[in-house]
């Protein structure tokens, strides 16, 4: 369905007297901070965004167990081993939520899987970056996860009911996740001169990439003024990004670490610290399926969705089986 979806073209945010009464009414909903719900009439290109977002959130959760996962056997320790072990857990917990929460707007979790493996749909550009060693999941933990809460509290306050309540449930977690991460990091940070080095490179190579993860500019970004508009999105790519740097930029200080980039800088006048921009022809080529990661990142998942098929189908024979049995009964 959504396939289909985004093939109609987009006319642009409408005027009060340019929507239907039932636009009206639908908008009125949104501007009283009345949730949408699945049952509700929405305009289709609501849906669409939804579908399209909620389905790019989801496959990111799914995706971004790769990066961490790759660790969970090298972990230093047995403690490290099974907290990164249950993080990487909830993440997967995350993608359900999400996966099912787009199918209360009518598309199924196989469709939007099939967009994926076939490249119709992204996923967050952060996951198609190596992680190369421990310091690396440290920093994973508390800038890519801290950046995802940034994004994703706002996202409490979704206009889509569903998607709301997935957000509370996810960011209980996420919080978890982030104080790990950082709690890593402090560790080396704070540990021998070659583990601070190690913590040092891992920020300076995240850096930039987590700071993509908010989208590009407000004034490049495709969708936000509708998306706002709606209430999809409740800050914009580049408030949420500003919102991250703010809070890690003490949280550096603190670490004793050097600032990753030149242009960070403390701006009385706005209250806020300036910073510079990451390189936005990498970020556009590494969306378009050419980041470092990218081709493994995909292959691993198609070949975890073809390996677990006799699971599906098992799955599937048995509740089959179940709910013949129940009429039989009846
Ligand atoms: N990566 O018009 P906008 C996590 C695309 S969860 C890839 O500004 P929008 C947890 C965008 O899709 C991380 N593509 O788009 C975790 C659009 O292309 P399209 C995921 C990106 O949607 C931690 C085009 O650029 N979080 O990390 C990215 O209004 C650790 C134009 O952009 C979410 O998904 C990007 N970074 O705003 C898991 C949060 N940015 O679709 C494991 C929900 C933009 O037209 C381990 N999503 N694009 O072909 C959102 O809040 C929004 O979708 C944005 C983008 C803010 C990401």
């Amino acid at each position: 369905m959504y396939a289909q979806m985004i093939k109609t073209a987009r006319s642009g945010i409408k005027s009060r007297e340019e929507m239907s009464e039932q636009e009206r009414a639908f908008q009125d909903k949104i501007d009283n901070d009345i949730k949408i719900e699945p049952r509700d009439w929405m305009p289709d290109d609501y849906r669409a965004t939804l579908i399209r977002q909620m389905g790019q959130h989801a496959h990111s959760e799914v995706v971004g167990q790769l990066p961490e996962g790759n660790w969970i056997t090298r972990a230093p320790t047995l403690e490290r081993k099974a907290i990164l072990l249950a993080k990487v857990q909830d993440e997967a917990g995350h993608g359900l939520y999400l996966y099912s929460s787009a199918e209360t707007l009518g598309e199924t979790r196989d469709e939007l899987v099939r967009l994926l493996h076939e490249g119709r749909m992204k996923y967050s550009s952060i996951f198609n970056y190596p992680t190369l060693n421990w310091a690396d999941i440290g920093a994973v933990g508390w800038l890519v996860d801290g950046a995802a809460i940034v994004n994703q509290v706002a996202l409490q306050r979704t206009s889509y009911g569903p998607y709301s309540r997935a957000m509370i449930r996810i960011c209980k977690e996420e919080s978890f996740h982030a104080r790990q991460g950082y709690h890593a990091i402090m560790q080396m940070a704070f540990g021998s001169p070659e583990q601070k080095k190690m913590a040092q490179d891992a920020l300076n190579r995240l850096w930039f990439p987590a700071m993509m993860m908010f989208g590009p500019h407000d004034s490049d970004s495709t969708h936000s003024e509708q998306s706002m508009a709606w209430k999809i999105k409740v800050k914009s790519n580049d408030e949420l990004r500003q919102q991250f740097v703010d809070q890690t930029i003490p949280q550096i200080e603190y670490l004793g670490l050097d600032l990753p980039d030149p242009a960070i800088k403390w701006n009385e006048e706005r209250g806020h610290y300036d910073f510079g921009d990451p390189d936005w022809d990498e970020f556009m080529d590494v969306i378009r399926g050419n980041g470092p990661c990218n081709v493994d990142r995909l292959s691993a998942r198609k070949k975890a969705w073809d390996d677990g098929e006799w699971v599906r189908d098992g799955l599937l024979a048995h509740a089959r089986k179940k709910a013949s049995a129940k009429v039989a009964a009846e």
